[in-house]
This record gives C-alpha cells, structure tokens and sequence, in this order.
C-alpha cells in the first residue's frame, strides 16, 4: 500500500498541516491502492509563498539554464517512467499497454516539444521604436484531472516552466500517486527549490484556496465545467487569469463519400480508448440516415471487438475511474435506452464475468436525436451515440449544435473534409483519422474553455506582453 503523506514545498517533503487522509481506490479491484494526504488553504498559502519567492531568481534564469534544466528532467522523467506507468495502472485502471506506451510517453513529449521550442523562442522584439517583451506571468496555479494523469501535469507544468514561471500544482485527489513522483522527478533534476511545489488535495480544500488566492496570477485547469465556472468564481476578485480545458461532446461527421467501414469501425475504436474518458472523444457519430442500418451493423462489431478486461492482461479497455463514473454512466445508459435510442452494443450493467471495477460494457446507442440527454450530455465512459443526417448542410449544424466545442472529426474526400472542418465551431478538427499533432493547439471553442495547451500555443498563456515605448530613439531628421 502507498502512503503519499508528504507534499512537496520550497524544494523539501514537508508534513502537511492537517491531518486528513483518503483512500486512493484501485478501480479494477475497488480495493485501496494506498492513502494519500488532503490538504487545506494553508498548505495551499504555504506552496503559493515559495512560488513567489523563488519567482524572482528563476524569472531571470537565462534560456541556456532552463535549456539544461529540462534536459535534466526530460532525463529523470524518462528513467521513471515504470513508475509512472504503474501508478497510473493504479489509480486509474488504465491497461498496462495504455499507459506504458501513451499516457507516460506523452508527459515526455510535452517536455521534449516545450525545450524544442524554447531553444528558438524569442522573447523580446521591436516594432518599430517600441520594444514587445514577453515575460512570464508570475506564481500558477495548476489544478489538473484523473484521466490522463501525468500528461495533463506535463502539458501545464512544461510550458509554464519553459517561460520562467513557478508554480504550485494540486493534482486529482483520485490519481495522486502519479503525481508525487512526478514531483521526485523534478526534485531529482535539481528544480531550484520553490520554482514547482505539489499540495495534494480535493477541490474545495487546496483548489478553491488557490484559486482565490491574492498571489497567484493565473490558474490553469482541467477538469469539469461545474468545477471551471467555481474556478473562475473564485478567481474574479482578484482578477486572475483563469484557463481552462473542460469537457466536450465531439461530432465525428461520416460523409457520403467516406468508407463507411473504415470510418465508422475507426470511430468506434477512437470512442473506446482510454475506455471513453477523454475530453475530445468522438462522442456523436453522424452518418448519411441513408446508411444508419449499414452504420449500425459495423459499429456492433467493432464495439465487441472492445473487450474490456483487468489492466494487467491484454484487454483494449480497462474499467472507469471511480464508482461515482460508473453509476454516472449507467444513468446514461438508463436514460438513453428510456428516450427510445435504439442499443446497438452493449447496455447497462457489468460486463460478463467481470463483477468486481468499475467495468463498463462498450455501449452504442443509435437512432439518436441531437436532442436527447445521451446527445447533450458528456457521458465520459466507453458510449456512443449515433445520429443520422439528410444532408452535409444538416449535419454541419447537428455538429455544432452543442454548448461544447473542444474537438470535431470528418471523415470523406479530402476536399470535403476540409471544407466542413472550415465550419465546426471547435478548436481542433481531425480530418480521416490523421495523427496526433503534438504542436498543434489544442482548446476548446464556446463552453469547452479558452486558452490552448501544447507547441507554441501554450507559452503565450502564462506570458505577460508589455511594450516599451520609444525603447529605440527615434532617428534625428
Ligand atoms: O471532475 P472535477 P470529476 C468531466 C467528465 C467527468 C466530470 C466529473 O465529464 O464525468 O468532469 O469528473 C478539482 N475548485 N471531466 O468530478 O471535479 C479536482 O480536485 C478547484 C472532463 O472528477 O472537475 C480535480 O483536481 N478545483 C475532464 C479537478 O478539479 C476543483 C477531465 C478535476 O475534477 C474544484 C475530468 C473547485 N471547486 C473530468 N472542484 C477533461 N476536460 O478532460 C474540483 N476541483
């Protein structure tokens, strides 16, 4: 059993000043994985005063230093990265392969891509006789999520460091253990002390006291819109600068000219990963109602091609991350099944033979109308809905028609894809099951937040702008 009982302040593992604890539950066996410590506003207050502190001196780290520094920590992190894997096995219930071979790696890559572009960053140019700095925000508050544990530190914690800023990160209560040695990573290459702090804790005790704080001047967040808006909330008084990456309900629009095999048996598998819980997961499928029946047929397949199964076998999906998710869920489920969706896979209840996690079985619904709570709602689980179109004018408009707009998918002739891609109202468009672009911002449009992480994108949210005016005399006639 774990025992995370320790935060790390000011470059030290300090004893947290209450004396709360919480089981971290392994969601494949619903036993505790271990225990982690809660804490409160004044190790929230404690973290913040060593970020600030220690601003100052690393704000004025020259690029040469913060270049070897990264190095040192892109060579720790990588010499961790069982551990990390594990843990997040753990925590989480992610299948070994998953979070061997993506949910570590990526927390390299955002380190790898955030030194690259640091290396050819210019912070300070002219315009004219007016001199534009870029300079680093100050003390960040970054508060991230379960789901992809480690990666969601990275692509704050990297950037944010890359620029010259500190920072005091509360990771998610319920996939800590990740966290903590992300923290000994950064210990181990030698972070100046108070220049990265880690406080673990819930939201209401060490994320609303971040977020409120007088000293912190921008909060970073990924997580639920209920826990955005309170964020933001909290933040208005002092009038910080508040991120935020929230939740999503993607359309993955089919075009008539696209394969319909591929495209729909590809959705459905990008539906699954990570067993659904991804905030630009291809939720709504839109194919022509001419092929719905073909469509149906397809997806049926490829969702039982998704069994789950423990995360230490071969199984492509592991279980949900927590209780309170799973009986979410299986509400959804209910009330999909109730607003008279047609259940092509899956349905509500444990997966044969798996009757201990938080196993899900991998659900399609279609026949669905954009209208219905299955179509509106993020369900964040292993779910996906299938909705009909007339025509490419209709299904532009179903696509759109959510108060989400994190991510969108088309799949067709190129010319097509590209055109309806020009439409959708989100911050990024996959177009026939392209790559993953690691410097590409990634953000969301409407109700699914603002700010952009990765690449170069994601430098520019925790920098100030100021100009010098008349920096360069202007020339005697
Ligand atoms: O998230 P919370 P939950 C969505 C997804 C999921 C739902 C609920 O739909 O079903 O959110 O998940 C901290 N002040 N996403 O309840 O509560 C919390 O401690 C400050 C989408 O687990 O938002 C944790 O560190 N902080 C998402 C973090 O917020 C607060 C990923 C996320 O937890 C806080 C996860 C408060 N008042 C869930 N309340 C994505 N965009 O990828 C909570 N927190």
């Amino acid at each position: 059993m774990r025992k995370d009982l320790k935060f790390y302040i000011d470059g030290q593992w300090v004893d947290p000043a209450g004396g709360r604890v919480i089981e971290v539950i392994n969601p494949a066996t619903e036993a505790a994985a271990g225990v982690v410590a809660l804490g409160t506003a004044e190790d929230a207050d404690r973290a913040v005063k060593a970020a600030r502190q220690a601003f100052g001196a690393y704000s004025r780290v020259s690029v040469k230093d913060r270049l070897a520094l990264f190095d040192r920590i892109i060579d720790s992190y990588q010499k961790r990265m069982p551990d990390l894997s594990r843990a997040m096995t753990d925590e989480m219930g992610a299948p070994v392969w998953l979070s061997q071979q993506m949910q570590s790696v990526l927390g390299l890559v955002a380190f790898q891509n955030a030194r690259e572009i640091l290396a050819r960053y210019s912070f300070s140019h002219l315009q004219g006789t007016t001199r534009i700095i870029k300079e680093p925000i100050g003390v960040c508050a970054l508060i991230t999520p379960w789901n992809w544990p480690v990666n969601q530190i990275c692509v704050k914690v990297a950037p944010a460091l890359a620029v010259g800023c500190t920072m005091v990160l509360k990771p998610s209560e319920i996939s800590p253990f990740s966290a903590t040695i992300f923290a000994e990573i950064m210990d181990e290459a030698g972070v100046p002390p108070g220049v990265f702090n880690l406080v673990h804790g819930d939201g209401p005790g060490v994320g609303a006291a971040m977020s409120v704080h007088p000293d912190v001047d921008v909060v970073s967040f990924t997580g639920s819109t209920r826990a955005g808006v309170e964020i933001a909330r909290s933040a208005a008084p002092t009038v910080k600068r508040v991120l935020q990456e929230l939740g999503g309900k993607s359309a993955n629009i089919i075009l008539p000219s696209a394969d319909l095999e591929t495209a729909v048996s590809g959705g459905v598998a990008m539906m699954m990963m990570n067993t659904g819980q991804n905030c630009n997961a291809p939720s709504r499928m839109l194919v022509p109602a001419a092929k719905m029946d073909e469509a149906k047929r397809i997806a049926k397949r490829a969702a039982e091609d998704q069994v789950p199964g423990p995360p230490d076998s071969n199984a492509k999906m592991g279980p949900v991350v927590s209780e309170t998710q799973w009986t979410k869920i299986q509400k959804l489920i209910e009330i999909g099944i109730a607003e008279g969706a047609t259940l092509v896979a899956g349905g509500a209840g444990r997966p044969e033979g798996l009757e201990t996690g938080y196993y899900v079985k991998p659900t399609v619904f279609a026949d669905v109308t954009n209208d219905m709570a299955i179509a509106r709602d993020e369900i964040f689980g292993p779910v996906l809905t299938i909705l009909g179109y007339d025509s490419v004018e209709q299904a532009i408009e179903i696509a759109n028609d959510t108060p989400y707009g994190l991510a969108g998918y088309v799949q067709g002739k190129h010319e097509e894809a590209e055109a309806v891609a020009a439409r959708l109202r989100a911050g990024q468009i996959m177009l026939n099951g392209a790559d993953y672009d690691f410097n590409a911002p990634f953000g969301g449009y409407k109700q699914s937040g603002n700010g952009r992480e990765w690449g170069e994108y994601a430098f520019i949210d925790f920098l100030e702008y100021k100009a010098v005016i008349g920096a360069v005399p202007v020339p005697q006639a």
